[in-house]
Formats: structure tokens, sequence, C-alpha cells
């Protein structure tokens, strides 16, 4: 059995393959990472990941597995659960991980804080919302065609990436008053058993503010 480990902080990107690993029930184990000052139990994370963000993945003695897209790939390959590679599905499931990490993912982060951290005043707040407004009204539109999920009626990889997304509109205070579908994306993944499970898990979130 592969020994899997996912850094992560509670409340951010690293949820995502939280959520998949749960939902999968393949067995993990957790590290925290401290992100104010890079420190996980072993000591400095960025000798772990030169990166110096989280999610990463450490899988046995294999070089460690970073970005989030990828990982969610990683994990949903193990259980078969990633469409077999090549075929149409295929290319959905990661055109769909692909916007959510370029797309979605990476305008959440705000251009004023260094590193990648979420908006912390109201206008970098306003400024992310103005970024990621348009590119949830595509999602928005799709799952209104063809939802409630990313892929149709059932829940797949990319979904879980999606809610990492809409937890943060929830946690900056955004509404969803013109997005509806994604308003129930986001209450039906928070009905998932896996969710909830992870939610209990994580605790509460990572400040947004600065070494707090
Ligand atoms: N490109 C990375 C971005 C990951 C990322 O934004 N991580 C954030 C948490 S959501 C982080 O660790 N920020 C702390 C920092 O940059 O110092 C990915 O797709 O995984």
């Amino acid at each position: 059995m592969m020994k899997l480990t996912l850094f992560y902080a509670a409340g951010a990107s690293p949820m995502a393959a939280h959520i998949l690993l749960e939902e999968l029930g393949l067995p993990y184990q957790l590290e925290k990472v401290n992100l104010d000052n890079k420190t996980w139990s072993q000591g400095n994370y960025n000798l772990l990941n030169p990166k110096s963000y989280v999610p990463a993945l450490k899988v046995d003695d294999q070089p460690l597995l970073t970005e989030c897209a990828v990982i969610l790939e990683f994990i949903g390959n193990q259980s078969k659960f990633m469409p077999q590679y090549a075929t149409p599905a295929y290319w959905k499931q990661r055109a769909w991980l692909n916007y959510i990490a370029t797309e979605l993912h990476k305008n959440f982060i705000s251009p004023f804080r260094p590193g990648n951290w979420l908006p912390n005043t109201t206008d970098s707040k306003q400024l992310v919302w103005t970024r990621v407004q348009p590119r949830l009204a595509f999602v928005e539109h799709q799952l209104a065609a063809s939802g409630p999920y990313l892929l149709g009626d059932t829940f797949s990889v990319a979904d879980s990436y999606l809610f990492v997304m809409t937890n943060w509109m929830k946690r900056l205070g955004y509404n969803f008053v013109s997005l509806p579908q994604l308003e129930k994306f986001d209450s039906l993944m928070r009905q998932r058993a896996a969710v909830q499970r992870v939610f209990q898990q994580e605790g509460a979130p990572h400040s947004l503010v600065d070494g707090e």
C-alpha cells in the first residue's frame, strides 16, 4: 500500500486534495504547515518544498508532488476515479482542473501580498471580485446547462477544487446573488460526508491576517 502524506493549511487549497482523499477512502496522513513561519513538524518547510506553499503530496519516497491540479489528478488516478487517459471525459476533467487552477484559484490570490494569499482588505477584496466574478459566471452557465456538478449528475475530481473556490467566496463575504447554481453546488458539497469530515479535521481556517 502506497504511503500518502498531504501537506496542508486549514481552509487553503489543499482542502481539495483532502476532500478527494476522503471521498475515495484512500489511506493518508496529514501534515499541517504553518504558513506564517513556513515550518512543519520536522522543521523548515522550505527545505522540503522550495515553492514555499501548500499543497504538497509525498508519495512513498518519490519526489514531492506539488500543484493542486496535478495532485488531484494523481489522487484520482489511484482509484481509477480520473477518467481513462486521452478519452473525451479525461480532457474535459483536465480542462476543468486547469481552468480552476489558472482562472479561479490564481485570481483569488491578492496581487498586493507577497506569496499566495487571499485578499484581506476591502480594496483588494473588491479587486479580486472583479477578476473572479466573470470566471465564476462561466462556471455558473455550465452548471445551469449540465449541473449540478461540473461533469453532470455525479461528483468528480474537479468538484473538490471548485468547492474550495465557493468556500473562499463565503469566507471573503462575496455573494451568490447572480450565481444560484454555484450556491446550489456549494450546499450540495457541504452535505457530503467527506466534506464534513474534512472541515472537522482541519478546524478553523488559516487567518487572513499576516502572522496571526
Ligand atoms: N500554484 C499553486 C498555488 C498554491 C497556493 O496558492 N497555495 C497557498 C494556499 S491556497 C499558499 O500556500 N500560500 C502561502 C504562501 O504563498 O506563502 C497550486 O496550484 O497548488
